[in-house]
């Protein structure tokens, strides 16, 4: 204890023991700076976590990051400040990466995107690829089936031709003999597809 203090203490205790009243010594409280306060023992300024204690002013779509003295409120992935507005605004990866993010054909939604591919093209595991759809797998075809890159083809068996309207049903001119008379007739038979046939008497 210094000269000082020792003589305050003595003047204190003087005082006391006239007033009848008793006394302590305490430490003056610690001033902090904004963003800080005195820890519990009153020794030193530290750091606020306002995120932590909830005194942010983030809002609910946005992370609340604590830093020395202060604290930050970022935008979630896919949202970026915007200057005019003050809030978090969607990012549009389609118009930001034009033909960088997606094979075929990319959608905006909200805080991300999403590709898709076009007809005859489904979309691979890496959720940006396109890759050929095998649709013979489906018998789309009277007959045979030939799968192609984005599409598939179908085509008859010798004796049978494609019906140029719908380009899957093969159509074909059998004849039979009939009776003792020995008397040919033909009938056309189309061949549908997934394998169901309708024969039509054609005389
Ligand atoms: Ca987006
Ligand atoms: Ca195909």
């Amino acid at each position: 204890m210094s000269v000082q203090l020792s003589q305050a203490h003595a003047n204190l205790h003087s005082i006391a023991s006239t007033l009848s009243v008793s006394y302590t010594c305490q430490r003056n409280l610690i001033q902090c700076g904004r963003g800080f306060h005195a820890n519990s023992e009153g020794e030193r300024c530290v750091d606020i976590d306002e995120c932590e204690t909830g005194l942010h002013r983030c809002q609910e779509d946005q992370h609340c990051r604590n830093t020395l003295g202060a604290h930050r409120c970022d935008c979630k992935i896919g949202y970026e400040h915007n200057q005019h507005t003050h809030l978090c605004m969607d990012v549009n990866e389609c118009w930001r990466f034009p033909g960088r993010l997606c094979a075929h054909e990319c959608r905006n939604t909200p805080g991300s995107y999403h590709c898709s591919c076009s007809a005859g093209f489904k979309l691979a595991v890496d959720s940006r690829s396109c890759e050929d759809v095998d649709e013979c797998t489906d018998s789309p075809c009277g007959q045979e089936c030939a799968n192609t890159y984005g599409s598939f083809r179908c085509y008859c068996q010798p004796g049978y031709v494609l019906n140029e309207f719908d380009r899957t049903t093969c159509e074909g001119q059998a004849c039979l003999l009939q009776g003792s008379k020995r008397q040919w007739h033909c009938r056309l038979v189309m061949v549908l597809p997934h394998r169901d046939s309708l024969a039509l008497n054609a005389h």
